[in-house]
């Protein structure tokens, strides 16, 4: 079944608070803003945002047995750090009780807050949109804002270092996801550079 974004912006108002619902208004705004940029499926990028924390607000201990129960724990990681559950549950519950079949839109979805190697640019669109929509303040996310205007997949690189080194500060464990993401987009801009100069 398609998405539609009416619906999900409904679904959305219903499951989570006011603040909640704000960020995905604004992250909503922003990926499908920086797909128009892009030349990707705005429509498709708005959905994406708009679905993306629709499980952020289910009491954590149940976001850690149904990822159980669905089969959706792969890391030691995902247990230890329950925060990072909530992309794989509402993309699991779209696809098994919404019907929804677009498989990168559910990536989109599942991986906005690790990423995974390899990311589509929609699943980069939603994870960058996530972390620069107008909402977030903090140093330099101008600077991130600017590269993911010029250059997605830079933008995206520099969001998730920008989350690697917020994680260290903070010391707070890295996810293997998160540096496996890094690692990826890093070895693909430096074969895009290889390439050029060719
Ligand atoms: O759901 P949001 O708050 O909008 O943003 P998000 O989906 O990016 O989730 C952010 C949370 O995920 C935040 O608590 C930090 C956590 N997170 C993201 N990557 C990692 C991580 N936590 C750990 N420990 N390791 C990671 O690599
Ligand atoms: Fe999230
Ligand atoms: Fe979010």
């Amino acid at each position: 079944m398609e998405l539609r974004c009416e619906d999900v912006s409904n679904l959305a108002e219903r499951v989570l608070s006011k603040g909640r619902f704000r960020h995905t208004l604004a992250v909503a705004d922003c990926a499908e803003e920086m797909a128009r940029h892009h030349g990707l499926d705005p429509i498709k990028a708005r959905c994406a945002g708009l679905a993306h924390d629709l499980a952020k607000e289910i009491p954590r201990g149940d976001q850690v047995s149904l990822s159980r129960r669905w089969g959706l724990l792969h890391y030691p990681e995902d247990e230890q750090n329950s925060a990072v559950l909530h992309g794989p549950l509402a993309a699991y519950w779209l696809e098994h009780y919404y019907k929804v079949d677009d498989a990168d839109l559910l990536a989109a979805i599942a991986n906005h807050t690790l990423g995974r190697p390899g990311m589509s640019p929609l699943e980069m669109l939603v994870y960058s949109a996530d972390l620069t929509e107008r909402n977030r303040v903090f140093p330099k996310v101008d600077i991130l804002r600017q590269s993911l205007y010029d250059d997605l997949e830079q933008g995206t690189l520099d969001c998730v270092e920008r989350t690697l080194i917020y994680l260290k500060q903070k010391n707070n464990p890295i996810h293997p996801l998160t540096q496996m993401t890094y690692e990826d987009l890093q070895r693909r801009k430096n074969i895009g550079t290889g390439s050029e100069n060719a």
